[in-house]
């Protein structure tokens, strides 16, 4: 089948191709250097797209209220949405070691929308409201805790979720079935010593894990470019000496970004052992609202992927635009009512520190004070 038309939910008529165009397309767009091999269909392409293009507006939409006063310091994930959003499609969602663990870092806002997050609820954190579901307002913007997703607390504290991965993933390990723990942060974080800790503690053994690295390599650590800091060639070489095989994967790129979670996740799945990914992305608006969030020159994912879309003729220039225009006026939306809504009251601050415990005598409840003396 050759250069299929037609329509998704908010994607707009397709434009009509001629002749020559679609002798040139296929219905499946490859993963660029796979020959063909791996390719992703119209609708699973169109629902990638939908889900950079909502996550971009979101951040874009909290940009601007970083700088509006309708919030105050923002770090996100434009220029990681092909990448994360391939990623929330292909994780096993659910709660409970039976399902993916997930532990994040603060541009992963793409695979959240991809997993179903409202787009309120990023703007929520970004607007600091006592309703935002990560964090009840307490935290930074992108610092996502979800429980029903096994979605772990991001913390701005770099690199400390790869000493943290191994114990979900011992948990899963000794339960059996195929549910894997998936950690992801930045190229310049891998130089802290918990990303050892996590190559150490995922391959000891007779008793390796099913943990899949992921490195999000933007090639700065805040204003410190990566060639400067770090000798080996791919990050990846590091998992070497310690058997956990690895791939570089161009993360701009949806298609092959697919694939290689893909892969990485079935191995991590039926082995039970670790995986690594190094995806090469950009970053689009600088490290954070700290150094002004300026529009980078980097290469635009969504940019790129809709090139491809055009040339499938499974978009229009109108559709594309008119998808843009929604996804803004539904961030537009979300910011004007998430800045309405309640904010935390000085008697949340430390609400939800502990998880209650069953086992636990000292710190029962969800501890918020100082601990009572037990009497035996
Ligand atoms: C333990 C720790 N050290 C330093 C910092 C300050 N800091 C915040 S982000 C960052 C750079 C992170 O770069 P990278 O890991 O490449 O991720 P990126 O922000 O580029 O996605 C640093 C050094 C921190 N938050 N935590």
């Amino acid at each position: 089948m050759r250069g299929k038309s037609g329509t998704l939910p908010g994607n707009g008529q397709a434009r009509p191709m001629t002749k020559s165009a679609s002798a040139q397309v296929d219905s499946h767009i490859p993963a660029p250097g796979s020959l063909g091999t791996e390719s992703l269909p119209r609708d699973r392409c169109l629902e990638l797209h939908r889900i950079m293009v909502r996550a971009r507006a979101m951040e874009e939409r909290m940009i601007k209220m970083s700088k509006s006063g309708e919030g105050y310091f923002w770090i996100g994930g434009p220029g990681e949405e092909a990448f994360n959003a391939a990623l929330g499609l292909l994780i096993k969602k659910g709660e409970g070691p039976d399902f993916d663990f997930l532990h994040l870092h603060y541009r992963n806002s793409a695979t959240m929308v991809a997993m179903g997050m409202p787009m309120i609820d990023g703007i929520r954190q970004m607007a600091m409201t006592a309703t935002d579901p990560h964090s009840f307002g307490r935290n930074f913007p992108g610092h996502f805790a979800f429980k029903k997703w096994n979605v772990t607390p991001i913390s701005s504290v770099i690199e400390n979720q790869f000493v943290i991965a191994p114990g979900t993933a011992i948990v899963q390990k000794r339960r059996g079935g195929d549910a894997v723990t998936i950690v992801v942060g930045g190229e310049s974080g891998s130089a802290e010593g918990d990303f050892a800790s996590c190559l150490i503690w995922s391959t000891r053994p007779g008793n390796e894990l099913p943990v899949l690295m992921i490195v999000m390599n933007n090639g700065w650590g805040i204003s410190t470019p990566h060639g400067s800091q770090h000798g080996a060639k791919n990050v990846i070489d590091r998992g070497k000496p310690f058997g956990i095989p690895g791939e570089v994967v161009e993360g701009n790129d949806p298609v092959a970004s697919w694939f290689a979670i893909k892969r990485a996740l079935e191995y991590c799945r039926k082995e039970r052992r670790a995986y690594m990914l190094e995806a090469k992305v950009s970053r689009l608006y600088g490290h954070s609202s700290s150094s002004g969030a300026p529009r980078s020159s980097d290469p635009d994912c969504i940019a790129m992927f809709e090139e491809k879309l055009l040339v499938q003729g499974w978009l229009s220039q109108e559709a594309i635009e008119r998808l843009h225009a929604e996804a803004k006026a539904e961030a537009d939306a979300a910011a004007a009512q998430a800045v309405q809504e309640e904010k935390p009251h000085k008697e949340h601050v430390e609400r939800f520190t502990y998880a209650p415990s069953s086992v636990d005598k000292v710190y029962p409840g969800d501890y918020t004070g100082v601990p009572q003396r037990i009497d035996d």
